[in-house]
């Protein structure tokens, strides 16, 4: 294999499940973050306008999931049975929807003043809705599909530790999803990488620049 290039911004956000996968397959890789300037030459030439992208020798994917499922695919991270394929697909859809819930949030206009209303009646009833259906994985709730590790545990790593970055009040009421996140995090590769400086310090983007995980004021309640 080639060694892959990842190209993103300098977050986690969407290309934060690549890194952990590439991460967890000891895949040595090069993590391109863009500056704004690069960006601007560079997406005329993509074809749908938007980050992240991923090489692979003479191969290039240029949606997220597309490039999660290619990984899975040839990492074996994708289930053992069409009906285990089936709840990966819906479960990264459902992460979707999170990342795009929070990454949306922040645009709001006058944020700050309805944040704890977003949070007790948008945020907490999807992450309600998630946890009862990671109860439902009838191998138990270390995994979200079956009784080994798929692409989808990683997506929901890098979503719901982002969301609890960002809305901290939110995951306390979550234990299990929460039991979940510590789980994954303690594979001795994700461990490694979480702890590592090749992880982005950037969690998204907001209204005023990069939301950075070593100073949170102002996200997180006063
Ligand atoms: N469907 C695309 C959406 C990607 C997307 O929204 N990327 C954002 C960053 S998360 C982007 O490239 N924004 C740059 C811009 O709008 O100029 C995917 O999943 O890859």
């Amino acid at each position: 294999m080639a060694r892959p290039t990842v190209i993103y911004f300098d977050i986690r956000a969407r290309a934060e499940p690549i890194r952990l996968i590439l991460e967890e397959m000891a895949i040595d890789y090069e993590d391109h973050q863009i500056t704004d300037s690069e960006w601007s030459e560079l997406r005329t030439t993509t074809p749908f306008g938007w980050l992240p992208a991923y090489r692979e020798g003479d191969l290039e994917i240029w949606q997220s999931h597309a490039i999660y499922r290619h990984l899975a695919r040839i990492h074996d991270l994708y289930g053992t049975s069409e009906e285990e394929r089936i709840r990966c697909d819906v479960v990264e859809e459902a992460f979707a929807d999170l990342n795009t819930l929070i990454g949306r949030a922040p645009w709001r206009p006058d944020f700050q003043r309805t944040r704890q209303d977003f949070i007790e009646s948008e945020l907490s009833p999807v992450l309600d809705r998630l946890e009862r259906f990671l109860r439902t994985n009838p191998r138990g709730e270390s995994f979200w599909v079956g009784s080994s590790l798929t692409f989808v545990d990683l997506i929901a790593l890098a979503h719901l530790d982002c969301t609890g970055s960002m809305f901290p009040e939110a995951m306390p009421g979550h234990p299990t999803l929460q039991e979940f996140c510590d789980g994954i995090a303690q594979l001795p590769r994700i461990a490694g990488y979480l702890r590592s400086d090749r992880r982005p310090q950037g969690i998204q983007y907001g209204p005023k620049g990069r939301i950075d995980a070593r100073s949170l004021k102002g996200w997180v309640a006063a």
